[in-house]
């Protein structure tokens, strides 16, 4: 089943009755909005029209529950009840990273205590280690290592095919491609279809950051600059590949940071159509160069989520990555704009570095189990939204718990 119909399975939330005119449901939606200061964003979020950065910007000053109101409209005019997840599994083939970052807390020098580099056939036996568990996709991410040769990258997805042939491979930031077609010597529109050859099935959504180039100077300025990570997307799109996308936020950038870096995910969407998912990422600050930034609060965390769901308007998903944002809150953000919380990860180094305490090694039922907690009807998606099972199907249906 494709996204359409999977969306096509929720309710859709009414604004007018047979008549025409506005339910009850939605006129108080308006006067919440009106005393909000947001009567005419709400008026075009009812309409589906597309929001100004100016009204973007009015987000961050509303009442928040007003700005979560209004981006569950949305999430439930687009998926109704349902809410993704996937059995999904983390690999970080190493952690030793030449960008220097002032965010992170997992990159380490290659001699510095700690630092790693899995071969290929460490990196598979990951992957087997798990052959008992429904996995469909590996999300597999890692440092930028200045000596890592290219047939390595063709290697590492290639023993992962090896381990498990039907695992999807979702791996490379865009930061990770602009390394690995450097190592190719060859442009990205060369180095893609030998990478897809190899097994890599779509691009994660990391690395992106806040475009803007002041904070790109400021805190990550070894990286690709906003600018190259777009470019590098929407080569990435045109190849035919999917990717998602992401904004970190909660450091340095100011709210018309964020609004211009989610008006630039939005352009780029109207070009290509090639994200699937946003997904907001609050900064964690512990051993990192900017531990003296407190880092958002769960309010903040949901009010990014209402955000995100309100100006992307062409990305058909939001992700709660529940990882970083603690379960209550992942679990609170299905009514404030996100539809999807991510999989079961199985081992998360990224956040945990850097202070996350969430649990490790989440069983499926356990997902299914948040998710209902949460009002929402549990999906269980591929990484391309093919829908593998609903929690509100017959068990024993087509798509049966597996
Ligand atoms: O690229 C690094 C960010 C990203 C910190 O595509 C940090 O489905 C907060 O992109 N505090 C990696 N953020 C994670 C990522 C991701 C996660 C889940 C799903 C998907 C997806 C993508 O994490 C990095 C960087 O932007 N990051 N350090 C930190 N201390």
């Amino acid at each position: 089943m494709s996204t359409t119909s999977a969306r096509s399975g929720g309710a859709s939330p009414r604004t007018a009755d047979a008549s025409g005119s506005a339910t009850p449901a939605t006129r108080g939606l308006l006067r919440r909005a009106e005393r909000a200061g947001l009567l005419d964003v709400a008026h075009r979020v009812l309409a589906a029209q597309r929001l100004s950065t100016e009204d973007g910007l009015r987000l961050y000053e509303a009442d928040l529950f007003v700005v979560g109101e209004l981006a569950n409209h949305v999430r439930e005019r687009l998926h109704g009840d349902l809410a993704f997840f996937n059995v999904n599994q983390h690999v970080n083939y190493t952690n030793v990273c030449n960008k220097l970052c002032r965010f992170c807390a997992f990159q380490r020098l290659p001699n510095q205590p700690g630092a790693y580099v899995l071969s290929p056939e460490e990196a598979a036996e990951k992957i087997t280690a798990q052959l008992a568990e429904p996995v469909t996709e590996v999300h597999m991410v890692a440092g930028i290592h200045p000596k890592l040769e290219y047939a390595y990258y063709l290697d590492l997805l290639r023993a992962v095919k090896r381990a498990r042939p039907a695992i999807h491979i979702k791996a490379f930031t865009m930061v990770e491609l602009d390394q690995i077609a450097k190592k190719a010597k060859k442009p990205l529109e060369q180095v893609l279809p030998e990478l897809i050859e190899a097994g890599l099935g779509s691009v994660p959504g990391g690395g992106a950051e806040i475009f803007a180039d002041r904070v790109h100077q400021e805190s990550y300025s070894l990286k690709i600059s906003g600018d190259e990570w777009l470019a590098l997307a929407r080569t990435v799109h045109r190849s035919g590949l999917k990717s998602n996308c992401t904004m970190l936020h909660g450091h340095i950038e100011t709210r018309a940071e964020r609004i211009d870096h989610l008006d630039r995910l939005r352009r780029l969407q109207d070009e290509t159509g090639g994200f699937q998912t946003y997904i907001p990422l609050s900064f964690h600050p512990e051993n990192t160069e900017m531990s003296d930034v407190p880092g958002p609060t769960a309010l903040d965390e949901l009010r990014e989520i209402a955000v995100g769901r309100l100006m992307l308007d062409n990305i058909p998903h939001v992700k709660a990555y529940w990882i970083l944002m603690d379960v209550p809150v992942a679990q609170t953000a299905l009514s404030f704009g996100a539809d999807d919380v991510d999989g079961t990860v199985v081992e998360e180094k990224i956040y945990h570095e850097a202070g996350a305490t969430t649990p490790q090694q989440v069983q499926r039922d356990e997902l299914i189990r948040w998710i209902r907690d949460a009002g929402r009807v549990p999906v269980e998606r591929d990484t391309l939204y093919n829908v593998l099972w609903r929690g509100d199907e017959p068990a024993g249906g087509s798509h049966a718990p597996r």
